[in-house]
């Protein structure tokens, strides 16, 4: 592999002497949780997101574009290794304290960029694991996204329901005061240290199911914290924090290529988006927070052009996962989604093997390059990598699950991918072409969330371009396209496929 990167970047300075300007820039920017009916992109009346659209209208819009995973660290750990996460045990949700999942000599797409000249720098939601798993908040916290290819980070090291409650840049804690120490811990509370069970009324949010952990900024969290009162993070102004980072990251490496990822914290809950963005939809937090996630995209947008570099700058951009309404906090979400679709029709959202699990949003944007196009083609996050790898001329490790889909992304081509598995708590389905085919897994219908999972007890086909909910399991009447599906899916997850997998406790 050593040797591919030599060659990688010796072809890069071979074929770019003197033209390093043209080299464009890259920005992946990832929402959280927001599903594929949540832009108008793609027809929805419900929301009005013009700046996400604008994406879309201005780009190639994708209709079947996918993250593998029904969840964010495995969806987020395809994306940053170009590996199907399943492969790897350790690609589950994790929690705030957790290790890092990459290894440090992996091959990574930031390692990749920074090969073919490119800064790099992660701004937002990480949660891929920081540190050695026995972290000391109070340090530099190493291993993180500046060991595997980030030379710049500004992160939450997980979700915003997760301690600890603080950004982390470069490793290290912001605005942490060394003599008010922060302890995290995800089994048991520091004594006399209120929780949400202890302490109700001091909560602004109420929980639903899991969240009666630490109280922070009157929101109860998952896990316990302590300490580090000057770095605690103030959820309404996150939007704003991130945004000056992501501004000021583009200022400060306009001049040289760039390769920014951008993980928006919207719609995750907890939604508690900035005042000035409350009230702006009929459907509560949810619904508002999904329009500050709209504003941030048009401050990116709008940087880029004060800067003069948006025709140098490609943007991607998609989501995580699927959308849920209720995950874990009594926000208002159900009761006030309306006529809202957040799944866009899709069966299923968040956590489901059903398509509205991993089915996302997902766009590519280049002002004065790309001929706005609908595409159709079957594409992924995890193939962002050989595809920029493509564009760049480098060779990659063979044994990545990333595929070269370059001419699809760039609008060239409706054609990417024949095939693709898809991931939902460790439970696996495999689409091809049209049809998707869910095996036969046990276990409960919904979890909490009242999210479909996809555990149908037996094979599930179905046809997405004719019925694009999945309505209609057809796998009986379609014998021959079960055998193909069937053989195609377990040649590709062969040691990989456990059909007794055990629902993850939301927790
Ligand atoms: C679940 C949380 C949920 C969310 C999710 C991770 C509970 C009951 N639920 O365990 O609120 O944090 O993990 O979401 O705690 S993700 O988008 O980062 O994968
Ligand atoms: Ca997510």
């Amino acid at each position: 592999m050593k040797n591919l990167l030599v060659i990688g970047a010796a072809a890069i300075a071979a074929g770019c002497t003197g033209v390093k300007e043209q080299k464009p820039n890259v920005i992946v920017i990832l929402a959280d949780d927001l599903g594929f009916g949540d832009v108008s992109a793609y027809g929805s009346k419900t929301i009005s997101t013009p700046n996400i659209d604008s994406l879309a209208n201005g780009g190639v819009c994708f209709t079947n574009g996918y993250a593998t995973s029904a969840t964010s660290t495995p969806s987020r750990y395809a994306l940053m290794t170009g590996m199907y996460p399943w492969k790897n045990k350790e690609a589950k949700i994790l929690p705030g304290d957790a290790p890092l999942i990459i290894n440090e000599n992996q091959y990574t797409l930031p390692k990749m960029m920074q090969s073919a000249g490119y800064a790099t720098g992660a701004i937002g939601k990480w949660h891929l694991g920081m540190g050695n798993g026995n972290v000391d908040w109070n340090k530099t916290v190493r291993p993180g996204a500046n060991e595997i290819g980030f030379q710049y980070s500004c992160l939450i090291a997980a979700t915003n329901d997760r301690v600890p409650t603080v950004y982390v840049e470069n490793g290290n804690v912001v605005g942490l005061d060394p003599s008010d120490p922060i302890s995290v811990d995800y089994n048991k509370n520091f004594d006399g240290e209120p929780t949400a069970l202890s302490n109700p009324e001091m909560l602004k949010m109420q929980w639903a199911h899991g969240h009666n952990n630490s109280i922070v900024n009157g929101i109860p969290r998952i896990g316990y914290m302590k300490g580090g009162k000057s770095a605690l993070w103030k959820d309404e102004d996150m939007a704003d924090y991130f945004v000056g980072k992501v501004k000021t990251y583009i200022t400060e490496h306009k001049d040289e290529p760039f390769f920014l990822y951008y993980g928006l914290h919207e719609p995750h809950v907890p939604r508690a988006p900035h005042q000035r963005f409350v009230g702006k939809t009929t459907m509560g937090p949810r619904g508002d927070a999904i329009v500050e996630a709209d504003w941030c995209v048009g401050e990116l947008l709008s940087h880029l052009e004060k800067e003069g570099i948006l025709e140098n700058t490609i943007i991607i951009f998609s989501s995580d996962n699927g959308p849920v309404l209720n995950d874990g906090y009594k926000d208002g979400a159900p009761e006030m989604v309306g006529e809202h679709k957040p799944a866009g029709g899709l069966r299923g959202g968040k956590y489901s093997l059903f398509d509205g699990g991993t089915h996302v949003p997902f766009f590519v944007y280049w002002k004065g390059h790309i001929k706005p196009l609908k595409s159709g083609a079957l594409i992924c996050h995890i193939d962002i990598m050989a595809s920029l790898a493509e564009m760049l001329h480098i060779d990659l490790p063979d044994n990545l699950d990333s595929e070269n889909h370059l001419d699809a992304l760039l609008g060239k081509s409706d054609v990417a991918r024949k095939d693709l598995v898809v991931e939902a708590q460790g439970r696996l389905a495999y689409r091809n072409g049209d049809w998707v085919m869910l095996p036969p897994y046990k276990g409960s219908e919904r979890n909490l969330t009242g999210n479909e999972l996809g555990n149908l007890g037996e094979y599930g086909l179905y046809n997405l371009k004719l019925d694009f909910s999945q309505d209609n399991n057809v796998a009986a009447d379609n014998p021959e396209i079960m055998d193909s599906m069937q053989s195609n899916f377990f040649e590709i997850v062969d040691g990989y496929y456990n059909e007794n997998v055990e629902e993850e406790p939301l927790k």
